[in-house]
């Protein structure tokens, strides 16, 4: 079932993992600097969520992130300069800058994009997938989204919709196992998500979140049924997130133990060692890897505070029509 992929696939995924990583720890660095504003959710921890799903979806399947979906943004097809952008509040943004962290959308891409309103892309993928399913379409649409939003009535809403339409939807559920402070063993009623689907009469899959071929094949599998007429499938990546929910967070809801556990199943770690064994780069040839993205990253910064925040009066033509 996890067969390596072949050297070129292997080594775009590892970097594209880590260029979400390092990507990341930038946005957070350029916080703790006030150089961007507002807030943030970073994804380090889950990148074999990113490197696993674009690796598996085509160009024109759907994806809608949740708001931790910097990482999905850029696998999808987004530069990091332009979603870095989208953080400065520069018009070379995804969305010119009016976006921001939360509010990115790519449809170039096929990426309808997020909301801060938690569960809120569920249902927008039942309206996708029904009209793209009506128009004779075979793209699969996937929304992401986290443990806490499958509390939500829009999702059990959603699942029944898209089970009695057989709609050709990949639930993906990333339990990173907190909703912001709150554990999932205490505020979801079954001990796995997945097992919500049988509600619905829908399939469900339990996969390991860490583990990129895993995410591949599993994304991979189920897209192929889809095209093939399959109904919708909720699938519950167990992940983990390293950071806080967000800027302010101390994580005192949790054991630096149980963190330190989970940093032992880095998903890139993993995978380059996969990469190694099988003889498609060194250790020296992957930190060389890591020292370029880290470069390409700086110049990117560099770039961004180069330029000025979009305007107020910019940014209401959008809403008056009126040019500036
Ligand atoms: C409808 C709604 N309720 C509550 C919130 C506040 N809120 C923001 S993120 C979040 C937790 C989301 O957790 P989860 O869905 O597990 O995703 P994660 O942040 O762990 O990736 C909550 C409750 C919100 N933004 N929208
Ligand atoms: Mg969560």
């Amino acid at each position: 079932m996890k067969t390596m992929f072949g050297k070129k696939k292997s080594l775009e995924t590892l970097r594209l993992m880590l260029v979400s990583r390092r990507f990341e720890e930038k946005v957070n660095e350029m916080f703790m600097q006030g150089q961007i504003h507002g807030t943030t959710h970073l994804g380090i921890g889950q990148e074999a969520m990113h490197g696993g799903l674009s690796a598996a979806l085509a160009d024109d399947d759907w994806i809608l992130p949740n708001h931790r979906g910097h990482g999905h943004c850029i696998a999808k097809g987004a530069t990091p300069y332009q979603i870095m952008s989208e953080l400065f509040a520069t018009e070379d943004g995804v969305c010119k800058g009016m976006g921001g962290s939360m509010h990115i959308i790519d449809t170039e891409h096929c990426n309808m994009g997020s909301s801060g309103i938690v569960g809120s892309a569920i249902p927008m993928a039942v309206g996708m997938a029904l009209s793209l399913k009506q128009q004779g379409q075979n793209s699969v649409v996937v929304p992401i989204f986290g443990d806490a939003a499958s509390n939500r009535g829009t999702f059990h809403e959603a699942l029944n919709m898209a089970a009695i339409w057989k709609l050709p939807i990949i639930f993906v559920c990333e339990n990173n196992l907190y909703g912001m402070s709150v554990p999932a063993k205490y505020a979801v009623a079954v001990e796995d998500i997945a097992d919500r689907a049988a509600s619905y009469g829908m399939e469900s899959r339990i996969i390991d979140g860490n583990d990129v071929l895993e995410v591949y094949y599993t994304i991979k599998e189920l897209t192929e049924s889809m095209r093939n007429g399959g109904g919708p499938v909720l699938v519950e990546a167990k992940t983990y997130r390293w950071l806080g929910h967000s800027k302010s967070d101390r994580r005192e809801y949790r054991t630096k133990d149980e963190e330190a556990e989970w940093k032992e199943r880095c998903p890139i770690l993993g995978f380059k060692n996969k990469c190694i064994e099988a003889g498609f780069i060194t250790e020296a040839g992957f930190e060389k890897m890591d020292e370029k993205i880290e470069e390409e990253l700086d110049e990117m910064v560099e770039l961004c505070r180069q330029k000025s925040p979009i305007s107020l009066e910019e940014a209401l033509s959008y809403v008056t029509g009126e040019q500036v």
